[in-house]
């Protein structure tokens, strides 16, 4: 066990490599129930680095038993806000200490660049909960006027915005830190207690996160981590009659499954599932910057983003210059282990996610379809890499027209104009994001009205920012993570009605 591949790495990650697999809950790292583990591979070389723990259900009891406890004695919810907002803080400062040996532990579970872990998992991981620790002292409830006051007394009415309770939080493999980030910071800021299960392909980060947090004073029981497969752990979490709130990150179709066993039960769930994202890109566009967008748009953790551009429309004026420029960024990119500064192209984050993306291009090709391949992966590399690809005007039939790959493959379709742009961008089922790009500012909003998703960029394609609002439409999901009403989705809202 450990990792004994040709880079050098932080003694911390070897030493938390080296652990015996654990549960985090009340504060400590605690033995399961049963014995089952599951393993973690390095997805640069296929080996396994560690193991983890395959939580059962009486595993996931004792952890949301322990959050409950320290709900309802209330020893984080009752703190005052400033002391929490404090804690938050200090989490984050630690985040930021411990930022290259977490960074480097992302390359290693998840297979992304070592430039990528850096800047949006231990990077992005302190902005994120930076700013979430200020929403904390930020709670505020309403003044209300009656509009149908009874009898002659007075009346005097507001709102109160109450922590939930226990959150469940469910979260993926493609950003396993700054998406388990995104679940416990705003859970802790609004003053709930928290049981997350990261994906079993990528659970280390969230285990270290956990004793950051113990480091920084938040108390015993109030953030625990179960580890284990989603259809027991995860499912023991989410039908777990003392979890208040879900909050899942993942795929639509387990997304529909948590919904539904989360309304069966009236807990609140926040769903942010996939994409299948277009880029409408119109003729008179900067292309040298276009090109630059798309290729962080679509190939960005080899294209393991929900918001990723996965489909581009594009006028027919500029198709040949747009597809010859994409064709020779693609082929540029140097291939190697995430932990190479120097790759562009990394592993994607398992077999068997491997297996799925090449699935859809032998698809592709059986089905007839033009294929541009970029740079090619060496011969008889162990790793789970797949060269970058463009997919040019696929027809209906197709399986990756519509459905979400979540692989470095991006298809580009020819259009007459930005009409039949907007009518091809909107027909899917999903509607995460979209990018417009052109020059022509009343083109750029006129579109950006009408393109069904949860954000538009214009001229950019895949930034995120903490005070900016990030979900879906449509099947892309329920419910608005970020901006200043972030932990209202954490809070029951209670009126109080006072006759005096
Ligand atoms: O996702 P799942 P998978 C998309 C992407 C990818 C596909 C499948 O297209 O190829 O989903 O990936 C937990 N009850 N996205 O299979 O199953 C699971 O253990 C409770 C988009 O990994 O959705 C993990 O922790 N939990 C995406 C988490 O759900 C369950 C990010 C996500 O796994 C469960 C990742 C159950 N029944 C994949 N079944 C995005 N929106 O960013 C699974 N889980």
């Amino acid at each position: 066990m450990g990792y004994h591949g040709p880079f050098d790495i932080d003694s911390r990650v070897s030493d938390f490599l080296e652990r015996d697999p654990a549960l985090f809950i009340d504060g400590a790292r605690k033995a399961a129930a049963g014995t089952a583990l599951l393993p973690v591979h390095d997805p640069a070389s296929g080996l396994q680095i560690a193991e983890i723990i395959n939580a059962d259900a009486t595993d996931v009891d004792r952890a949301v038993q322990s959050a409950h406890l320290s709900f309802t004695d209330g020893r984080w919810r009752n703190l005052r806000a400033a002391d929490r907002e404090k804690a938050l803080y200090r989490f984050s400062q630690l985040i930021e200490e411990h930022a290259e040996p977490l960074a480097q532990l992302e390359s290693l579970e998840q297979g992304k660049s070592i430039n990528l872990s850096r800047m949006f998992e231990s990077g992005a991981s302190a902005e994120w909960l930076r700013y979430t620790a200020g929403l904390t002292t930020k709670m505020t409830g309403q003044t209300l006027e009656l509009s149908l006051p009874p009898g002659p007394q007075h009346w005097t009415a507001y709102t109160r915005r109450e922590p939930i309770g226990v959150v469940g939080a469910i979260s993926p493999w493609n950003f396993p830190m700054l998406i388990a980030i995104w679940k416990v910071a705003p859970a802790l800021a609004a003053g709930c207690s928290v049981v997350l299960k990261p994906s079993e392909i990528t659970p280390l980060s969230a285990l270290w996160l956990a004793e950051l947090a113990i480091e920084a004073g938040i108390p015993e029981g109030v953030f625990n981590v179960v580890t284990g497969a989603g259809a027991s752990a995860g499912q023991a979490l989410v039908n777990h009659p003392l979890v208040r709130k879900i909050s899942f990150t993942g795929s639509t179709a387990t997304g529909k499954i948590i919904g539904r066993a989360a309304i069966d039960r009236m807990a609140p769930a926040s769903l942010e599932l996939g994409g299948k994202n277009p880029a409408i890109v119109l003729a008179d566009t900067d292309i040298e910057a276009t090109v630059s967008g798309l290729m962080l748009g679509g190939f960005l953790n080899q294209g393991q983003v929900c918001a990723a551009a996965s489909r581009i429309y594009v006028e027919h004026g500029i198709y040949d210059n747009l597809v010859g420029a994409l064709e020779s960024a693609i082929k540029a990119m140097p291939v190697g282990p995430g932990l190479d500064p120097a790759a562009q192209v990394n592993p994607l984050v398992s077999k068997a996610h491997q297996d799925k993306v090449i699935h859809y291009l032998h698809d592709a090709q059986e089905k007839g379809a033009t294929i541009i391949d970029g740079a090619s992966i060496p011969e008889g590399s162990d790793g789970y890499f797949v060269g970058p690809k463009l997919i040019l005007d696929p027809a209906d039939g197709v399986a990756l027209k519509r459905e979400e790959v979540f692989g470095p493959i991006v298809s580009i379709t020819r259009v007459e104009d930005r009409e039949e742009a907007l009518t091809l961008a909107n027909d899917s089922d999903l509607g995460l994001t979209a990018s417009i790009w052109t020059q022509d500012l009343q083109a750029a909003m006129n579109l950006s009205r009408r393109v069904e998703a949860g954000t538009v960029w214009i001229n950019s394609h895949n930034f995120i920012d903490p005070n900016m609002p990030f979900g879906g439409t449509k099947q892309s999901g329920i419910g608005r993570d970020f901006g200043t009403d972030w932990l209202h989705s954490y809070t029951e809202t209670k009126s109080v009605c006072i006759a005096h």
